[in-house]
């Protein structure tokens, strides 16, 4: 076989699948200007309502997972996620402690929950992430998830920064942040394992890189469309709609 046609070692696999935390949105000038202390109020309750819509549509993205995925040894790991943003028992779940941060921010629980606030960049963006879940195979849904290889780092600085830099933020609405660290890490181990174990020949590991890079772009683009209309000002229709 010449070179391109060469499947990777897993190890080499994993390393390219890493290699992409380079396009992670902790890059995007959005975070960035986040975790200099820089945004405004308004600028963190925008982005803590625009990501609203992707918390609630993360269940509904593993559902679909679920749905395609014959396999019940996967399903008894992978039904975890549901129960960590829906809640199980006594435990209310990341959506219900996402509106706690909403709380933390000064938006009332109405303003996330009605979804007027989202933006139609981040709609587009997380229903793109949803519909692919839906279509692809579980294994490729399940590669999809793996940005959160980069997460931890990202909700470690948000849980490290704010106080400080954000001392109007209620401490209680970080818990979210807090929780996913650990939760992120055990969904890593899972979905990598799958990914590693799948995707075996070449061109299946190129397609793992492009499935990864895809949704890369959705939380990019989602970032995109929040700085356009908080940090620029320029909203949706701003130049036709009457100041
Ligand atoms: O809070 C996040 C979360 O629950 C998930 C699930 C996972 C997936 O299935 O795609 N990805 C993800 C992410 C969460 N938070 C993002 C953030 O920046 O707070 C990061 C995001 C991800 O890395 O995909």
């Amino acid at each position: 076989m010449n070179q391109s046609s060469t499947p990777w070692s897993p190890a080499e696999f994993e390393a390219r699948l890493r290699a992409r935390e380079t396009f992670y949105h902790i890059n995007h000038p959005y975070h960035l200007l986040m975790a200099e202390g820089k945004l405004t109020r308004e600028q963190i309750q925008g982005w803590v309502a625009n990501r609203f819509y992707y918390q609630v549509n993360i269940p509904v993205k593993d559902a679909n997972i679920l749905a395609n995925c014959p396999d019940q040894a996967t399903r008894k790991l992978w039904i975890q996620r549901i129960h960590d943003h829906d809640g199980v028992g006594d435990d209310a779940g990341g959506i219900e402690a996402w509106t706690r941060l909403g709380g933390a921010v000064g938006l009332p629980r109405d303003d996330l929950t009605s979804l007027r606030r989202v933006l139609p960049g981040v709609r587009f963006a997380v229903d793109a992430y949803v519909n692919f879940a839906r279509n692809a195979t579980w294994q490729e849904a399940a590669c999809s998830s793996l940005t959160e290889m980069f997460a931890p780092t990202i909700h470690k600085q948000r849980l490290a920064g704010w106080p400080e830099l954000y001392p109007w933020i209620e401490p209680e609405g970080l818990g979210y942040f807090r929780k996913r660290v650990s939760q992120a890490s055990r969904d890593v181990e899972h979905g990598l394992a799958i990914t590693l174990s799948h995707f075996t020949t070449r061109a299946q590991q190129e397609r793992a890189l492009g499935i990864l890079q895809f949704k890369l772009d959705v939380l990019w683009t989602m970032l995109d469309a929040m700085y356009l209309a908080y940090i620029d000002n320029k909203p949706p229709y701003f130049n036709l709609t009457q100041n």
